[in-house]
């Protein structure tokens, strides 16, 4: 499955693989997005296909979705499965208080609700997403596309009112056209190199009218996996 691995894919690998470890016969895991989870899915496949392994997955994106269902994992809506024992997924950044900033992959919102869903949610990243205080990674925002503007003029003016370091935002692309989420949506990148109080961010954002989402996790994950490039894990 892994052939020859860069060191960063490597260290994507390990951690992936050291969480599947958290995974139980009979569980309701939720199924993360992004290239680390990816990983995650493929050996959960390996294990239903080699182990007998049996999972009940529900993915936060399509994307997901389609992988799991191509490795053999039985997929269910979270509907389906109301409450989780589990869900793995990556992460852009991480503090020591395992706080994230997730979304770079553009599915912060089923991502969020999957993991509030969930008894426990794991992390893995390579040791480049830790970092001492979030906000170098450019925070996604997921805003419904009418008057989208408007919105982001909001948000930018309220970041000047709550002394925010940057303040510039931009919409995300696809090409020529704007990102379109899972949901329909339009995301708006935060560029704010250093966020001091992200409980408080959080909150803030989230009341905008506009505003879906936010892509900052505050209490919500409760391990991290970090993989290395020499193939070592850490947990924390
Ligand atoms: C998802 O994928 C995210 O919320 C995060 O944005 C991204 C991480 O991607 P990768 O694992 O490819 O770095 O988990």
């Amino acid at each position: 499955m892994t052939g020859e691995l860069s060191p960063i894919d490597k260290a994507k690998f390990v951690a992936a693989k050291r969480a599947a470890d958290f995974v139980e016969d009979g569980m309701r895991v939720g199924l993360g997005t992004g290239s680390t989870a990816a990983w995650l899915v493929r050996c959960l496949g390996e294990m239903v296909r080699d182990e007998g392994l049996k999972i009940k997955g529900v993915p936060t994106s399509t994307r997901t979705a389609e992988l799991a269902r191509d490795v053999g994992i039985e997929v269910i809506s979270l509907d389906e499965a109301r409450w989780l024992d589990l869900t793995i997924d990556g992460a852009d950044e991480f503090d020591g208080d395992l706080n994230l900033i997730k979304g770079g992959g553009g599915a912060l919102l089923q991502e969020k609700i999957v993991a509030t869903a969930s008894d426990q949610m794991v992390v893995i990243a390579d040791v480049g997403k830790e970092v001492e205080t979030l906000g170098n990674f450019p925070l996604p925002v997921e805003v419904i596309p009418f008057g989208w503007q408007t919105t982001q003029a909001l948000i930018e003016e309220t970041l000047i009112s709550m002394d925010v370091l940057g303040r510039t935002s931009t919409l995300r692309m696809n090409g020529d056209t704007p990102f379109i989420t899972d949901e329909g949506n339009h995301i708006l990148d935060l560029h704010l190199n250093r966020i001091g109080n992200a409980r408080q961010l959080a909150l803030v954002i989230n009341q905008m009218p506009g505003v879906v989402e936010n892509g900052l996790f505050i209490d919500i994950c409760d391990t991290v996996v970090i993989g290395f490039g020499d193939g070592r894990v850490e947990l924390r």
